[in-house]
């Protein structure tokens, strides 16, 4: 599939997908959804990437939904079927990634846009960036897994608050609340930063990490008796991989391990 409205870069073992509309802040059509379903697709499917990096062109990360688009289409418009056909798929194809997934987060993530963020693995931000829950300032109610990913990642009262408002809040109040793992100093910091994060995971133990991601997704609303469950047969897995077997010989030779990603 050839790509319009995003950019799909590889280099060494780290895929970057840049959301490419800057003059509407990335905003998303249904191209867009679909290059940006079909490259997660790809992101999974292609064993040499082994780390990816979402972010977005120009000054903002992603402004959500193109409300230009679903304006301009004919007749009534099914956001149910909107949803499910697009940014639920986009959402769903993003879990499937069984790799770290890093949102760099450059500037201004609103509605479906910060429900992207909120769902990948690791999110670094600049200080340029915002967040907002705009939803409700035209009437909706959060989507792409929003209700499910902000309560657990900054717990319901601020999540409630977000949601209810729709205040814009900033990258500072957002990393301490726990949203983001990290607020680079300097705007021009955080690709490269974002770029050596990702290298450093795309050389650890890859199967490893999708297995953590897998654990995690399957725990996260289960019992202590069956996370234990999950932990043991997913275990059974990693145990078998070869950079598990890598790095128990590399321990042991006193080396440092070399990790192929199986
Ligand atoms: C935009 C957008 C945008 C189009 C900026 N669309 N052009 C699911 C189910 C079905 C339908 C609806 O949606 C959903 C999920 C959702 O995501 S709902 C939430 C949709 N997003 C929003 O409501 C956010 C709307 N945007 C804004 O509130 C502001 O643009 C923010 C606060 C993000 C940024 O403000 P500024 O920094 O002041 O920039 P700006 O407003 O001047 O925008 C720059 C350009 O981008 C401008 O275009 P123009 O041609 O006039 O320069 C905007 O029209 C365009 N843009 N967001 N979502």
């Amino acid at each position: 599939m050839a790509y319009e409205t995003i950019l799909y870069e590889i280099e060494g073992n780290v895929l970057t997908i840049t959301l490419n509309r800057p003059d509407k802040l990335n905003a998303a059509t249904d191209q867009l959804l679909g290059e940006l379903a079909d490259a997660f697709k790809q992101a999974q499917r292609d064993a040499t990437v082994r780390a990816v990096i979402v972010t977005g062109a120009g000054r903002g990360f992603c402004a959500g939904q193109d409300l230009a688009s679903v304006q301009e289409r004919e007749g009534a418009v099914s956001y149910g079927d909107h949803l499910r056909h697009t940014w639920n798929l986009v959402l769903k194809r993003l879990s499937e990634v069984e790799k770290p997934v890093i949102a760099a987060v450059n500037g201004v993530a609103a509605g479906a846009g910060m429900g992207l963020v909120l769902a990948c693995d690791l999110r670094y931000a600049s200080p340029a960036a915002s967040f907002i829950q705009a939803f409700i300032n035209i009437g909706l109610i959060p989507d792409t897994g929003s209700t499910w990913t902000l309560p657990r990642l900054i717990g319901p009262t601020r999540a409630t608050e977000m949601m209810l408002t729709g205040r814009k809040v900033s990258a500072q109040e957002a990393y301490e609340w726990g949203m983001l793992n990290k607020v680079v100093v300097n705007h021009e910091d955080l690709m490269p930063e974002v770029n050596a994060l990702a290298a450093q995971l795309a050389a650890m133990p890859t199967k490893g990490i999708g297995l953590i991601k897998r654990a995690l997704a399957k725990t996260a609303d289960s019992t202590l008796e069956a996370a234990l469950e999950v932990e043991a047969d997913l275990q059974e897995l990693a145990g078998r991989t070869s950079d598990h077997k890598e790095g128990v010989a590399a321990f042991l030779e006193k080396r440092k391990a070399t990790f192929k990603g199986v």
